[in-house]
């Protein structure tokens, strides 16, 4: 019997960065879709029907049809903080472990939303498209005015980690008055700590200069921004989205733009992603970007070594670094 018969089998359904492989093939026998293929759900069930753990990034839905179809599998390690793939009730039922990777990708993450909310506010992509097109002749007066961001009053949806890393940046860095709606209330010292004060959704969205989503997608947040909300924000205002795509009725969302109902809008994620609606494609007054928000060489790093040492942690030494679903989970028996 070779040494390796015993080791647990695990499935990278995407490919990964190669000290991230390294470090796993030192503990389980590995398959990786080096290719990076985009694997169909047969393809993807196909692979996992011997596996005890997949290391997952977000995209792969992992539900209870999934889950009768692969009775090894023992952990799915998602190496991203969003979960919604994951249908933890059903992995709960039937024993088996998601994990996240949260933290990691905080701080990245809000330099992003910062430099989306800049890049729209501001114009910056649709005066770069101008000056490309060789449509720039003469300087004007009021060629791309844009909105202010210091001192103007953000509303964030979402008042996690990375919600509140954003109001630390809007509140002491650009002098910014925020305000954030969230399912609870942070406590008076986190809101002291972010400059923060809670309102209403509505009252948010009635009065924010500009709205920023960092909120996670689930049933109760689809379509948390569709016609009725954009209909209440100011006609100035822009709005970005770094949550999920769901979250905001892209269409809805476009034909707002179309009609100057908001001034802009910058987006990083969309609604059944790599396809972007295509009449957000037709407007200028958007900034698009493709699901890049945690993209930094060191946080996608840190994001894949957590999800191994979550592999590691279950699989090896019994205990997950960052688990969704261990509060009373019967683990699956070996198979
Ligand atoms: C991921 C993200 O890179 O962590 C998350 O939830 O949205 C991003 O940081 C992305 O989900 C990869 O699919």
């Amino acid at each position: 019997m070779s040494t390796t018969d015993s080791r647990p089998r695990i499935l990278v359904t995407r490919a990964i960065f190669p000290e991230v492989a390294q470090r796993l093939s030192e503990h389980f026998d590995v398959e990786s879709n080096t290719a990076d293929d985009d694997w169909s759900r047969g393809e993807l069930l196909h692979r996992l029907q011997d596996k005890t753990g997949a290391l997952t990034f977000g995209l792969e839905r992992i539900d209870a049809d999934l889950l009768a179809r692969c009775p090894h599998l023992k952990i799915c390690a998602n190496m991203t903080v969003g979960y919604n793939n994951f249908d933890l009730d059903a992995m709960r039922v039937a024993g088996v472990l998601g994990t996240n990777a949260p933290d990691v990708l905080t701080e990245t993450t809000a330099d992003f939303g910062f430099a989306l909310l800049m890049a729209t506010a501001r114009r910056v992509t649709e005066s770069e498209h101008f000056l490309r097109a060789g449509k720039w002749t003469r300087w004007q007066y009021e060629m791309f005015s844009g909105a202010e961001v210091h001192g103007s009053r953000l509303g964030i949806i979402g008042m996690g980690r990375i919600g509140q890393a954003i109001a630390r940046r809007a509140a002491f860095g650009f002098g910014m008055q925020v305000v954030y709606h969230n399912r609870s209330r942070l406590d008076a010292t986190l809101e002291a700590d972010c400059r923060a004060s809670y309102l209403s959704k509505e009252e948010l969205l009635k009065t924010a200069d500009h709205v920023m989503l960092v909120v996670p997608y689930s049933k109760e947040s689809h379509h948390t921004i569709a016609a009725a909300e954009l209909a209440l924000m100011k006609s100035t205002a822009t709005l970005i989205n770094i949550a999920r795509g769901g979250i905001v009725d892209d269409g809805a969302l476009a034909a707002a733009l179309r009609e100057k109902r908001i001034a802009a809008a910058g987006l990083d994620v969309f609604e059944g992603e790599p396809r972007v609606h295509p009449d957000l494609l037709t407007v200028p007054n958007v900034v698009l970007t493709p699901h890049i928000a945690s993209a930094t060489p060191g946080t996608r790093r840190a994001m894949a070594m957590l999800a191994v040492d979550n592999l590691i942690g279950y699989l090896i030494d019994g205990r997950a670094v960052t688990p969704l679903n261990a509060d009373g989970l019967v683990a699956r028996a070996a198979a």
